[in-house]
């Protein structure tokens, strides 16, 4: 393998200094990109681009060409599992992902396997060995799962969902069929995470996206608690590096001391947290990744500007944070702003790390 050029953000997650702040964003690739929509109609569907090897690495490197970015992230999706177990994903036009056979009893449950990925999930695999090889050390590779509780949502309500009825409605009277359904899924995604690192991923990260929807206990018992199963299983080094993980919770502001706890490098921020007071918090122990609105991308470049400093400010000096997005960067977005925003990134970060 080809020597790293570029290890701010690794180095920045095990909190080693660094010249400068590393920036990526999540979403990267995307649709807010028109070389993304270009190679998304080439492709047809949108799981023909994910299982498309050549066309996924192509759009994974599509934002490094634009930009000045500090990681990659593999092109795939969270619900690759699912569909490998088989739920049957597919995307109707503009209308999110669907799922042909959700979970609709306990028997749909009880017949869950837990997937072997280099077997059912090959071509995220492939994918990830080939973007490693074509990125040719300019910067690290990022893989990445959905965390079990954030997987389970969208198999039980076979879609997005607003309030999340049939979930709760099984977490609170059958509690033990819910438990069922995650430890088979926290299997799968251990496993699925430890094949993207045998295949090349330099660090993880997990998308808790909808635990932030879950009671102050819950949260601890039907996703942190799995989340914490996953990380002590993962392959901890690669290529004589450390091999980072990063777990974020979006709605996991109050919870950063108990998530700190998992044995996670870093603890991914979504704009509702003050990141100074989450340093004070937790910054001892993880690195902070995040957490600009994703939505401040709609202002000019001088609000850009303005906005980055002050979440740069109120981390501080140090290393130990990743500059990013608290969410994924949205469809509508000028991919100049985008610019702007890695640009400001680039150019105040650097006081902060003399
Ligand atoms: O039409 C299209 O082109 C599909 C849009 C799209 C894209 C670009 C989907 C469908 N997934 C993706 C890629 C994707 N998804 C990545 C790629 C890497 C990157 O550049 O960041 C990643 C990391 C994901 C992860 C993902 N998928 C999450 C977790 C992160 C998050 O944003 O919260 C979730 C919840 C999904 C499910 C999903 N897949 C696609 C959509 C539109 C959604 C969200 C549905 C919903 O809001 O419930």
């Amino acid at each position: 393998m080809p020597q790293l050029k570029n290890d701010r953000f690794l180095r920045a997650l095990l909190r080693l200094p660094v010249d400068r702040t590393p920036v990526w964003m999540m979403r990267q690739a995307g649709r807010y990109l028109p070389e993304y929509r270009a190679s998304r109609a080439e492709a047809g569907s949108f799981m023909d681009l994910c299982r498309n090897t050549e066309l996924a690495c192509e759009v994974t490197l599509q934002p490094l060409q634009r930009y000045p970015l500090d990681a990659a992230i593999l092109f795939s999706d969270i619900l690759t599992i699912p569909d490998a177990m088989g739920l049957g994903l597919h995307f109707a036009e503009g209308e999110g992902p669907k799922f042909h056979k959700p979970l609709r009893s306990a028997a749909d449950i009880e017949k869950l396997e837990v997937v072997n990925s280099e077997r059912d999930l090959d071509y995220v695999i492939n994918a990830v060995s080939t973007i490693r090889r074509e990125l040719n050390g300019r910067v690290p590779l990022i893989g990445f799962s959905g965390s079990p509780w954030t997987l389970a949502t969208y198999m039980i309500e076979g879609g997005s969902s607003r309030d999340f009825a049939r979930c709760k409605e099984m977490l609170y009277k059958r509690p033990e069929l819910m438990h069922q359904l995650l430890a088979v899924l926290a299997d799968s995604v251990t496993d699925y995470l430890n094949a993207q690192i045998r295949a090349g991923a330099q660090a993880v990260q997990l998308f808790d996206t909808w635990g932030g929807v879950l009671s102050h206990s819950a949260y601890r018992e039907f996703s942190l608690h799995y989340m914490a199963r996953i990380l002590r299983g993962l392959i901890k080094e690669a290529g004589g590096r450390r091999v980072p993980a990063i777990l974020f919770t979006k709605g996991g502001g109050q919870w950063l001391e108990a998530m700190a706890e998992t044995g996670a490098e870093a603890l991914g921020l979504d704009w509702t947290t003050d990141i100074g007071s989450a340093r004070a918090r937790v910054g001892g122990r993880v690195a902070l990744q995040g957490n600009l609105d994703p939505s401040v991308l709609f202002a000019g470049s001088e609000r850009i500007r303005r906005e980055v400093a002050h979440i740069l400010g109120a981390f501080g000096h140090g290393s130990g944070h990743v500059f990013n997005l608290g969410h994924g960067i949205t469809p509508k977005i000028d991919p100049d702003h985008a610019g702007a925003m890695i640009e400001a990134v680039v150019t105040l970060s650097a006081k902060y790390h003399t």
